[in-house]
Parts: structure tokens; C-alpha cells; sequence
């Protein structure tokens, strides 16, 4: 008895629980992460892919994953670009007998070959946009391994050829496991949800929604089904639907659309975005076999090129940034929580529009756009020049049907782009480049019109006129422009001359600014910027004449500065090597000042932010006058030093108000406060103070620099001066202050190189007028000009007492090493160090003098 009645419970419980696990899943699709359990390895190790292969010495990974999260920033040069390999088990229950089974990847850089026990389901080539291999075929009931190889290797048929941002190589997004019916919307084209939603008609009253959908009949047999789609508000109501009754032969995709109309639509905006979803069902005998849900949004747009830019028949000045996605520490293996953090900080600012620069992101992307109401230009990734070769044009046009087809029921989206500064880097002696880019240009503006009657295209042009001159400018619906007058060359002034000037010759062309900025290194600080000195001040300077600048030219339809967030770019040895400083935010997300400048020129919320807790360690002479800034979109700021009022001013046009503040040694608490009706906005910070003079204890200075130099200490290494008596100075008039860069390069073995990129060449010496008594003298050198010995050679003194005697830095240490010497000194009567040339000139990076 019991032992029937135990196997009658079995019987029963194995029912249930076969019922339990089938039932879910027969009625719809599942999708289900594979983003862990995978094990990975660098490099191309044979019959990898096959099933017994033996991988438990791999590393244990969970993606995102990236093999250049270090060595992309290291002083190493380069970073790994080759093949590697991931695998990873996939058990097939009895739940998935019988379904359609499918890999879906969100993104991997940049050609994936994906095997399942060994046989291959796929190739993709292109690091930025998703792709789907069925793979129902390939796999038995239990234990399966799924292989793919993923190699970053430069490829001139892929692009982007060359870019200032790091090609970091991986599956760096989400990877899913689809598992459909036979009758199923189409996962395989070009990984597209197998649904198209448009908008054609949203006149006051009604919104008409055109829903195409393709749907892939994997069956025998003929299969009859309807499609139904709906469309819900935000409240999750239904609003409208579409259905039709559709017949599929075996083994073949049926074309399905529908018509559904809403009435009284809410429209989307940066402002109000508000969402529909639409789901769509096919149903077959009254069951559900699948079902896709995408965004829906009722707006229209329009480019004006005298007036710039509307939406749902409103002027709206576009105002925004660049994104780039990659994150200190994780490079592009960013989780989905920080791609939505990081368009949280976008909007946070006021900006309504984001250029995905220079690739197609993340889905949790533009899905966090459509949410928050941030406008979007995507584009493909060709960047500097192209490659004349029929491969590249295939990639180059797959890219793009595959963005616009992965993200075109986004309402975010309004811009497709496909080609960034592509005469940058065009190779010498290649102007057959010059007609083969605007022949693609052509192609691709064709294909994306082709693919989305309802967007506009674009293309971002650097600042020569090469792209008037070979036709290129013509081509894409509205042009962006990369500026950087001010920055690279020439003043910040001209910017908007050099806008003038093509609109003028050009009148009838939409213009976007899709690119301006200037680095900001926290570290350094001046009270005189100039321009590429780096320091956090002229990226302000910048930026506030930019945006004036922008603002009083209607024509001009939109901006997105560059860019919102540093991120790595391997080759570069600025101030911060290995990093584009030209960021709002550090890389990892610190806010520089000028995040406030443009919170408080675009946000509704409101503003007061003193544009100095980027600079709270400050030293120089006692009671030096600082200019305070302080950002605000509230008519009246009042300042406060240590609790006594600085002032009440009006916050103009140029959303700030400035006070000249002399410090006080030690704390100086700065508040600044202003009036919203009976509320009170403030903001604090307390900066503090160390005056330094010829007694001080301690004399650092930033030789060969307009700028202070916070190190990782606090140490601050004041600007650089000439001799004034009673103080400490060079002197003489042989010398100049140069910087490293350009070229740009780094300094090796020293995490302070902005202290020795700056230096004085040719100086003849330095006088501190200090007390008698023992000091420490320090020298900083680096050779950043000559890598051979015997091109510059001098010798020290200090106190006519010679120190050094025929320094070569290049035979004594590496080049672009950081090189210091420390010397004790008996003084009297100050400090008088001198440099005497050898050879060539004397260079020196940095000098501090202690007291001991
Ligand atoms: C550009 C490029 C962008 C760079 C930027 C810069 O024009 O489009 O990729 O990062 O300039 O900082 O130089
Ligand atoms: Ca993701």
C-alpha cells in the first residue's frame, strides 16, 4: 500500500511539476540571463569550442566582461587586441522539448563566433550592436557548451579603423537565452524585436500607431493565428488595439501588420515623455504563443536651419552631451544599473538631448531616454576615415540596419549617424578616400532612410572645411560640427564665427554643434587659465563662453558638448594619461564645476552651487584675492566668507555671480545663499587656506606653470613666478615655460605628471629670499624632448656650491621618466640655485625647498 501510495504521489507531484514548469513557458516566450557561469581565456587555444574540451583551469568570469579593464590604462603601450575565448554550460530541461531556442547578445567587441558543442551558430562582426543566433538545431536535452571566440584584433574591414576612445575587447553586455514557440515574432533579424512601430499620423485628437511585425513559422504544418496588439498608457490601461487573422505556411515568415489608434494621445517630450507600451500577441486557439512588448511615444519633430529645431510643433533648443560607456575599472563591462545612473546625472543637468557617441549603446540606454525624455542621436561607429573595400561597406551598412532596426521604436531616438570626423585621418597620399567616403555616405544615408522613413540622419564634421570642398556635407539631413576653437587651436571667440560663416555660405543646412569641450583636471587650478593648460578653470571658461555663444545663434538647432563623462583612450599622455579629461563627471562619476554651470543655465530645478569644491586646498601669498563663482538660476545670490556677508549680487545672464574673495589663512567658510519665494536655497563649502611665504615651512613650486598642482598629498605646488625680492622667483630672461604636449605624452613612474609635463628650458636660476638656517632643496626633472644622451647636458649649483655636474637625463634616466634630486643646504643670506648649460638647455620640471 504505502509504497503505491508513494509512487502515486510521485506520479502526481511529477505531473505538477511538469505542468508547473511547461505551462509558463508554452504560452509565451522566456528569456532568461546567461550572464554568468562563464569561463574565459585569452587567446585562441584549439578545438576550444568543442564539448569535452577541458576548461576548468579558465578563469570564472560573469558578464559584462572585459579583458583591457587595466591594461588599457597602465604605461604599458597598448592594450591586449587578439582573440579570446568564453565557454559556458547550457542545460536543457524538459522544459525547453520542444521550443525554439535562441543566444541573444547585447553586444560583443567586435567579431564573435558562436559554436554550440562544437557546431557553429554564428558569426557577428561589429562591437556595438546585438545580435541572435538560433541555435535549436545544435542542442541535445541536458548538458550543452556553448563556446564563443571574440577577437578585437585591428581589422580594416570593420570599423572604426582608429578613434580616440579604447576598442576594450568582450562580451561587454547582457546575454540572454530566448526560448520561443514554433510560431514566434522573428528574433533573427539583425537581432530586431521583430516589431516596427510608427507614429504616421498624430493630429490633436488621435494618435495612429502602425505596428509591421514579422512572424517566423517554424512549424510542419500551415499554422493560423491572431495578431493582437495593444496598446496601454502609462496607468497600464488599454488604449487602443490592432488584430488581424493570419495564416503562415510551414517553415516560412509571414508579414503581419495592424493599425491601432489611440485617442487623445498624451505626447512625449523631454519635459513630459510620456510612454505607451504596446504588446504585442500572437495568439493561436485562444492561447498566447508569443508575446513582445516595446516602448511606444507620440511625438514629431522638425529641423529648421534658420530656426532650429521643433517638437510636436514647439521650438525646443537642443541642449546636451556626448556619452561614451565605459566606467573606471570595469572599461566597457558596465552593468545596466550604471548605464541608467549615468543618463540619470545627464538629466540631472537640464540637457534634453544625448549623442551616443561614437556607437550604439546599451538597450538599458534607450530605454532610460524614453523614461526620462532625453532626446537621442545613435550612430554606427566610422570614425576618421574608411577603408575603401567591398567588406567594409557591407559591415558599415549592416551596422546600421542593425542599430536602426535593435532601437527604431525608441521615441527617444530622432537622429541615425553614421560617420564621425571621417576626414580626420584620412592617410597621405590616399585622396581616392575623399569621393569612396562620400560614395558610402551616400549609401548609408540611403539605407537608414530606407530602414526609418521617419528619422533624419547626420554625420559629425571636424572643423575644416574639407567636408564642404568633397561634397560629404551634403549629404545627411542635418550636419553636426566638432569644434574645439579654444581648445586645440585658436580662441573660444571664433566659435561662433566659424558658425557663422557656414551658415552664411550654407543656409540651408540644419546645423548641430555635436561636439565642443576642454579637459578639466581637478588637480590644477588657476587664477590665470589658458588655453590646454588643463586646469579646471578655463574647462569653465570654455564652456560658459560656448553655451553664450550658442544660445545667441537661433539658427544653431542643438549642442552636445563633449562629453559628459571622461573615459579611457588609451593613447593619450595628457595630464591624466590614458583618459579624455574633457568630461562633466571623472570617470568615475566625481561632478566637476561644470556640471553646475550647465545645472544651473538648463535646469528647472533650483541652482546655487559655489564653483569651488573642486578647489577646496588652496596656498599662495597672505590674503590673496580669489575670484569666487557662483552658479545659479535664481535672480539674487548672497555670499558669505567665515560668516560675514560678502555682498548680495544679481545672477546675470551668464548664469553667475562673482565676488573677489582674499583668503584668510586656515578655514574659510563659504556660503552662498539665495531666495526662491520664502525658500531658501543654499550651498557650503570650506576651502581651505595656507599662506606661504619665504619663512614658511615649506616651498613647492609648479615650475613652468600658470597653474597650482594639487598632488595625491595635498601638497600644493604653487604656479610658477619670476623673482620678486623678499619672495622666491627665477630669474634671468633666457628661459621659457614649455609643456610636453604636443606631443602629448605621459610621464613614467610618477602619478603627479602634469607637475613634470610643464617645465622651464633654457632658465637660468631661482632665488628663495628665506631665513638662514638648513634646508631641503628638491629637483624635478624629466626628459620629455630628446631619448638619445648628449643633447642636453647642465649642471647645478646651489650657493655657488655645484650639486650636480653634467646631468644628462636622457643617460641617466629613461625618457619621459620622472627624475628627482634632493640636497641639503647650509643658507645664508636665501637660496640661490643656478643651472648652468653643457650642452643644449637646462630643463626643470619642479623645485621645493623645506626647512629642517
Ligand atoms: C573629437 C572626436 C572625439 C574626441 C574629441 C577630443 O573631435 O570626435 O572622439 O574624443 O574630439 O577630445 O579630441
Ligand atoms: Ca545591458
Amino acid at each position: 500500500m504505502k509504497v503505491i501510495q508513494s509512487g502515486l504521489l510521485a506520479a502526481i507531484f511529477l505531473c505538477l511539476s511538469a505542468i508547473a514548469l511547461a505551462v509558463p513557458l508554452k504560452d509565451a516566450r522566456v528569456k532568461t540571463s546567461l550572464d554568468n557561469g562563464w569561463r574565459f581565456m585569452l587567446g585562441d587555444p584549439q578545438n576550444a569550442s568543442t564539448s569535452d574540451f577541458d576548461d576548468k583551469n579558465w578563469q570564472s568570469v560573469n558578464v559584462p566582461h572585459t579583458w583591457n579593464a587595466a591594461d588599457a590604462f597602465d604605461d604599458v603601450p597598448g592594450y591586449h587586441r587578439g582573440p579570446a575565448w568564453y565557454r559556458r554550460q547550457l542545460n536543457v530541461g524538459p522544459e525547453y522539448k520542444g521550443r525554439r531556442l535562441f543566444l541573444y547578445f547585447e553586444g560583443a567587441n567586435q567579431v564573435a563566433d558562436v559554436f554550440v558543442n562544437g557546431q557553429t551558430a554564428g558569426r557577428h562582426i561589429g562591437g556595438y550592436t546585438a545580435f541572435a543566433s538560433e541555435i535549436t538545431e545544435f542542442v541535445k536535452p541536458g548538458r550543452n557548451v556553448i563556446a564563443v571566440r571574440v577577437d578585437n584584433s585591428f581589422n580594416e574591414d570593420i570599423p572604426p579603423l582608429t578613434a580616440d576612445f579604447n576598442f576594450y575587447g568582450g562580451i561587454y553586455r547582457d546575454v540572454w537565452l530566448i526560448a520561443t514557440n514554433d510560431v514566434h515574432f522573428t528574433v533573427t533579424d539583425h537581432a530586431s524585436p521583430g516589431v516596427k512601430i510608427t507614429t504616421p499620423d498624430i493630429t490633436t485628437g488621435k494618435g495612429t500607431v502602425v505596428i509591421e511585425t514579422s512572424v517566423m513559422n517554424d512549424a510542419e504544418t500551415k499554422r493560423t493565428f491572431d495578431l493582437v496588439s495593444t496598446v496601454y498608457d502609462a496607468a497600464g490601461r488599454a488604449v487602443g488595439t490592432a488584430r488581424s487573422r493570419t495564416t503562415a505556411e510551414p517553415k516560412s515568415e509571414a508579414k503581419v501588420s495592424g493599425r491601432a489608434v489611440v485617442a487623445s494621445p498624451k505626447l512625449w517630450s523631454p519635459d513630459a515623455p510620456y510612454l505607451y507600451r504596446i504588446s504585442s500577441k500572437i495568439v493561436e486557439n485562444g492561447k498566447v504563443a508569443d508575446e513582445v512588448t516595446q516602448p511606444l511615444g507620440f511625438r514629431w519633430y522638425r529641423f529648421d536651419p534658420e530656426n532650429g529645431f521643433f517638437l510636436n510643433g514647439k521650438h525646443l533648443a537642443l541642449r546636451g552631451t556626448n556619452r561614451h560607456q565605459d566606467y573606471v575599472g570595469l572599461g566597457n563591462a558596465v552593468p545596466d544599473h550604471l548605464h541608467v545612473r549615468d543618463m540619470e546625472l545627464i538629466k540631472s543637468a537640464g540637457f534634453n538631448f544625448v549623442r551616443l557617441a561614437h556607437y550604439p549603446q546599451d538597450p538599458a540606454v534607450l530605454e532610460a531616454a524614453d523614461r526620462m525624455g532625453l532626446l537621442i542621436w545613435e550612430e554606427i561607429p566610422i570614425v576618421n576615415y574608411i577603408t575603401k573595400s567591398a567588406a567594409f561597406t557591407e559591415n558599415a551598412q549592416s551596422m546600421l540596419r542593425e542599430m536602426i532596426r535593435q532601437h527604431r521604436n525608441h521615441p527617444s531616438v530622432i537622429l541615425w549617424g553614421y560617420m564621425n570626423e571621417i576626414f580626420l585621418r584620412v592617410p597621405k597620399g590616399r585622396d581616392d578616400l575623399y569621393p569612396a567616403t562620400v560614395e558610402l555616405a551616400r549609401e548609408l544615408n540611403k539605407i537608414a532612410h530606407e530602414e526609418d522613413s521617419t528619422r533624419l540622419t547626420t554625420m559629425a564634421c571636424h572643423g575644416s572645411d574639407i567636408y564642404n570642398e568633397k561634397g560629404l556635407a551634403d549629404v545627411p539631413d542635418v550636419l553636426g560640427w566638432n569644434l574645439y576653437l579654444g581648445w586645440y587651436s585658436g580662441k573660444v571667440e571664433d566659435f561662433g564665427k566659424y558658425l557663422d560663416d557656414q551658415h552664411r555660405r550654407f543656409p540651408k543646412r540644419p546645423l548641430i554643434v555635436s561636439e565642443y569641450g576642454a579637459n578639466g583636471d581637478l588637480r590644477l587650478h588657476s587664477t590665470d587659465p589658458r588655453r590646454f593648460d588643463s586646469t579646471a578653470e578655463y574647462q569653465r571658461e570654455f564652456h560658459e563662453s560656448y553655451l553664450a555663444q550658442i544660445d545667441a545663434r537661433p539658427y544653431i538647432a542643438g549642442s552636445t558638448l563633449w562629453s559628459e563623462f571622461d573615459f579611457g583612450s588609451e593613447f593619450r599622455g595628457e595630464t591624466m594619461p590614458h583618459i579624455n579629461q574633457k568630461g562633466m563627471f571623472t570617470i568615475d562619476r566625481k561632478p566637476k564645476e561644470t556640471h553646475y554651470f550647465y545645472k544651473a543655465a538648463l535646469s528647472k530645478e533650483n541652482v546655487v552651487r559655489i564653483a569651488a569644491h573642486d578647489w577646496t586646498l588652496r596656498a599662495g601669498p597672505p590674503h590673496k584675492s580669489y575670484q569666487i563663482d557662483v552658479y545659479s538660476n535664481l535672480p539674487r545670490v548672497e555670499l558669505f566668507q567665515n560668516g560675514r556677508s560678502l555682498g548680495i549680487k544679481s545672477v546675470g545672464a551668464s548664469h553667475k555671480a562673482s565676488w573677489d574673495v582674499p583668503m584668510m589663512n586656515g578655514a574659510n567658510k563659504m556660503i552662498a545663499r539665495a531666495r526662491k519665494g520664502s525658500k531658501i536655497i543654499s550651498d557650503n563649502v570650506e576651502i581651505s587656506y595656507k599662506a606661504v611665504t619665504a619663512d614658511s615651512h615649506e616651498i613647492a613650486v609648479n615650475v613652468g606653470s600658470n597653474a597650482d598642482f594639487i598632488d595625491a598629498q595635498g601638497r600644493v605646488w604653487l604656479a610658477d613666478q619670476a623673482y620678486v625680492t623678499g619672495r622666491w622667483g627665477f630669474f634671468g630672461d633666457r628661459s621659457k615655460f614649455i609643456y610636453s604636449a604636443p606631443p602629448n605624452r605621459n610621464v613614467l613612474e610618477t602619478d603627479s605628471d602634469p607637475l613634470y609635463q610643464t617645465m622651464q628650458e633654457g632658465l637660468q636660476g631661482y632665488k628663495f629670499d628665506v631665513p638662514d638656517g638648513n634646508y631641503e632643496v628638491e629637483l624635478l626633472f624629466a626628459e620629455m624632448k630628446y631619448e638619445q644622451p648628449n643633447k642636453r647636458v647642465f649642471s647645478v649649483k646651489i650657493n655657488g656650491k655645484t650639486v650636480i655636474d653634467g646631468l644628462d637625463l636622457a643617460a641617466t634616466a629613461k625618457p619621459q621618466q620622472a627624475y628627482d634630486r634632493k640636497f641639503t643646504i647650509a643658507a645664508k643670506g636665501g637660496l640661490t640655485i643656478e643651472f648652468v648649460p653643457v650642452i643644449g638647455e637646462p630643463v626643470l620640471s619642479g623645485i621645493r625647498v623645506t626647512r629642517r
